[in-house]
């Protein structure tokens, strides 16, 4: 039985050695370049501190989109790290990345961390970031409606393999007309009917992108009023396309539920929302398609004991990530003893979301800092039971928690 102090230790040192899977990002390697973020400009930039810096500067947000990246960075750290004390998760976020690079931000400010990072990455300046972030592999998100991210897989442009690719498809399920008038342009005969023959249409292109990325899984994300089933383009198109498609692949697919997209437009990307989504549509999921595999998060903190229920239910759920605003230390604490109390470690503790390749290096730590204290409480608790964990114990647990259920999920 270890003592206090060691079994503290254990759980540290397992946290902070594992090498994690990030299972989802928005990231790519070096070789998409005109896609690759990266850099100090892109670091501050960020949406969720472009929200942040509206709060304190008021600056009306067509003068701050009219500005170049590099200025919008210098009003962004002037609201957020000189007008206030730089307090919330994505600006402590900052800090922290400044620190992995050895950059006293409150001193060298902006121009220290402009001097540090790397704004077009090489593979040895994005394997030096994924190290210090202790991760071993990252999981991009790869819309082949996108026009620039379209030509870098047809021309087989070779990557990075520490960046593996998830099929994304928000414009097939969330914005019909357009996918329809891609796909009809790239050769596929699809009608604004989706008969039946369309239908074969949109499961051949399905199947041509997982030979052409190998996607790890398919994913989607979706509003708070998502239902299933449903008589909708939407309804049919999980239904009689990419659930079959994705039984035939053995690839799960990802659910993304409660983003309310632009409740406020004039902040582009940072002014999505979240409300409380059902959580019926993925029972339903579950139980009619035994033979799918769903990987979930909920954008709602409403959502997440509902979620950790119905994963208890359903052997293909995987519950994964505390997705963007819940990516909190309250809430990351919170959900994952709630997660851990309701289905034991069968999850994948955290995701980073990371936009910009250094992000990794603050989310992952604030990741591993809360699993460390959640942890160990649950493993005292253990012990004072009469438990004899071993130090093997716990870093098997920790192992699977940061990466080995995601590949485990994916290769079932
Ligand atoms: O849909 C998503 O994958 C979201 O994560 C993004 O759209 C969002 O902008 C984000 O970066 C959240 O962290
Ligand atoms: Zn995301």
């Amino acid at each position: 039985m270890a003592a206090q102090g060691e079994l503290a230790t254990w759980v540290r040192e397992a946290v902070a050695s594992v090498r994690v899977t990030d299972m989802h990002t928005h990231l790519f390697p070096p070789s998409f370049s005109a896609l690759q973020v990266s850099g100090a400009d892109n670091v501050l930039t960020y949406h969720y501190l472009i929200a942040e810096a509206m709060r304190v500067g008021q600056m009306p947000p067509t003068e701050f989109w009219d500005l170049p990246t590099p200025l919008q960075a210098d009003w962004i750290w002037e609201q957020l790290f000189e007008k206030t004390t730089p307090l919330s998760e994505a600006a402590l976020g900052v800090v922290q990345i400044a620190q992995a690079f050895a950059v006293d931000l409150r001193r060298e400010k902006l121009a220290g961390l402009r001097a540090k990072l790397e704004a077009t990455a090489t593979d040895v300046y994005a394997n030096h970031v994924l190290d210090l972030a202790g991760v071993d592999s990252v999981v991009m998100t790869n819309d082949p409606f996108d026009e620039i991210e379209r030509r870098y897989w047809e021309q087989g442009t070779p990557r990075n393999p520490r960046f593996h690719a998830a099929l994304r498809l928000d414009v097939l399920l969330n914005d019909w007309p357009r996918a329809q008038a891609q796909l009809s342009h790239s050769g596929y005969h699809v009608g604004p009917e989706l008969g039946e023959v369309d239908m074969a249409e949109v499961r051949r292109f399905l199947k041509d992108w997982v030979a052409k990325i190998k996607p790890v899984y398919f994913a989607f994300s979706a509003p708070d009023t998502f239902a299933f089933p449903e008589d909708s383009v939407r309804g049919r198109l999980l239904a009689e396309a990419i659930l079959p498609i994705c039984r035939e692949q053995r690839l799960p697919l990802a659910l993304m539920i409660g983003v309310r997209r632009q409740v406020n437009p004039s902040l582009r990307s940072a002014g999505d929302s979240t409300a409380k989504a059902s959580m019926l549509p993925i029972e339903a999921l579950a139980r009619r398609y035994p033979d799918n595999k769903f990987l979930v998060t909920f954008l709602s903190r409403e959502d997440q004991h509902e979620l950790a229920v119905t994963a208890r239910k359903f052997g293909n759920i995987m519950p994964f990530g505390c997705w963007w605003f819940l990516n909190t230390e309250t809430l990351v604490s919170e959900i994952s003893n709630l997660r851990l109390e309701l289905i034991g470690p069968t999850f994948v503790i955290q995701h980073s979301d990371a936009r910009v390749l250094e992000h990794v290096i603050y989310k992952w730590r604030r990741a591993r800092k809360v699993a460390t204290d959640v942890l160990t409480h649950k493993y005292q608790q253990l012990q004072d039971a009469g438990w004899d964990l071993t130090r093997e114990d716990v870093e098997r647990d920790v192992k699977q928690l940061f990466s080995q259920n995601f590949w485990d999920f994916v290769k079932r």
